[in-house]
């Protein structure tokens, strides 16, 4: 099998960006060279993360970046989406860390080099720990510590970027992280989430604001997650479930930053449950970006409930991938429809996709034909949206390489990839060989 798109698509173009991804604290390992971080905090604890693992070797890429540029560069891409670890970063005091400095730099010089388009994300997920010990997202001085941290590292980076992302997924750090516990730093309160997600968004307001002034040539955006909601049935309850379970989950998170408002459900919500909102704080949120970023895997069906939210999700319909996502491409083009109408939008680009499937290496190959068709419908599925007149303008597979999957430990594997942890032996999979086979023959066509 071969992945492929219709001829005449732009997706076929050499200007159209194909990539992949990967974030620090899931390959980096080296936990000891920096500041410890929520993640490190939360793997410590007891049952939190499936297998009892964490993140202090990981992929090891700390010692392997230079080999894992290699790889990169074998699959013929044309942009690699890394992010950067701030307890890395910058220390104690608000100042640089000239070590972790470097060693980005000789990432964004190689990757330059090579001429492969650094895609760079300030913040996934991992909170220096020091931080979250005076309140975390729910401290509303975490952001204006953010906004420092983007300061100085885009004053340092210069011009080796292609693009900054501020954060992301703010809804996984905001729900998953203080609101329900299943992700660092692990509160569960349904008070918290709002408000550390409002901080979130504060956050990256202010950061744009710095890229302006810091670096106006190039391109700024933030990266959100969107798992579109379905009704149950065709009743007007699960309608109206979904469009409640929609504004909590997805809309919570675009609509302020394009339309410089929450949704209508802020209206409903008990006080304590809504985010404290200062004089000028909308503002800073809705700041001009020059591309949105968005990451879908699945969809999720939603019923009509007598409980505080008015809302149950319904158990995943199969096929499933391994993490028990179901797979429903149809959901990304209606998804990107949706938001092109709903929004006033710059350029989109896909930042993740991708399924975690159940992959054995024999001998050296692996022969994950479930991935390559997941890819391939999702592939389809962007395509259908340009086609219905979204700009869409880069597409990057989740992930690289397999790595640490949060809660889940390393017993999921997401990689186009496949890492022996044993060894940190690396080997392409089938699906890896046929992404390099598919973005390379776009330069061969044209
Ligand atoms: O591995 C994660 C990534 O860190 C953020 N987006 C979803 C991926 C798969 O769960």
């Amino acid at each position: 099998m071969k992945l492929s798109i219709k001829n005449k698509s732009k997706m076929n173009s050499p200007a159209f960006i194909y990539g992949v991804a990967t974030a620090s604290f899931q390959i980096e390992g080296d936990s000891g060279s920096r500041l410890p971080c929520i993640w490190d905090t939360f793997c410590a604890k007891p049952e939190k993360i499936a297998d009892g693992s964490n993140g202090d070797i990981a992929c090891d890429h700390v010692k392997l970046w230079k080999q894992d540029i290699d790889l990169i560069e074998s699959m013929g891409v044309d942009a690699y989406r890394l992010s950067i670890s701030w307890p890395r970063l910058m220390d104690i005091d608000g100042q640089l860390n000239q070590q972790g400095l470097a060693f980005y730099i000789s990432i964004l010089d190689e990757l330059n080099k090579r001429n492969i388009k650094p895609f760079v994300t300030f913040y996934h997920w991992d909170l220096p720990q020091h931080l979250e010990d005076k309140g975390g997202w729910l401290n509303r001085d975490t952001a204006y510590q953010f906004r420092n941290y983007v300061d100085l590292v885009s004053r340092a980076f210069a011009e080796r970027v292609y693009s900054y992302a501020t954060l992301n997924e703010p809804f996984c750090s905001a729900y998953l992280g203080y609101e329900v516990g299943i992700h660092a730093p692990g509160l569960n309160c349904n008070t918290l989430g709002k408000k550390a997600a409002h901080h979130l968004l504060l956050a990256h307001g202010l950061g744009i604001q710095v890229l302006n002034k810091n670096c106006p040539k190039i391109k700024k955006g933030i990266v959100l997650n969107f798992t579109p909601c379905y009704p149950n049935s065709e009743s007007d309850d699960d309608k109206a479930a979904a469009k409640i379970a929609d504004d909590h989950f997805n809309q919570w998170y675009i609509k302020p930053i394009f339309d410089g408002e929450y949704p209508e459900i802020m209206g409903q919500l008990p006080a304590s449950r809504c985010p404290e909102i200062e004089p000028g704080d909308m503002e800073i949120i809705s700041t001009p970006i020059d591309f949105l970023g968005v990451n879908y895997y699945t969809r999720a069906v939603y019923s009509s409930a007598s409980n505080e939210d008015g809302f149950v999700q319904e158990p995943p319909a199969p096929p499933h991938t391994d993490i028990g996502w179901e797979i429903y491409p149809q959901a990304m083009t209606d998804l990107l429809v949706s938001l092109n109408n709903l929004y006033d939008l710059p350029p989109i680009y896909i930042t993740e996709n991708g399924m975690a499937a159940n992959d054995r290496l024999e001998g050296l190959e692996v022969n994950d034909d479930d991935r390559m068709a997941y890819l391939q419908s999702h592939l389809n599925a962007v395509n259908g949206a340009i086609e219905s007149g979204v700009r869409i303008d880069g597409y990057f597979a989740w992930s690289l390489m397999d790595n640490f999957e949060w809660a889940e430990g390393y017993t999921k594997r997401f990689g186009l990839v496949y890492v022996d942890y044993q060894t940190q032996i690396r080997t392409v999979k089938k699906s890896g060989l046929a992404y390099r086979d598919f973005v390379m023959q776009r330069h061969s066509n044209n």
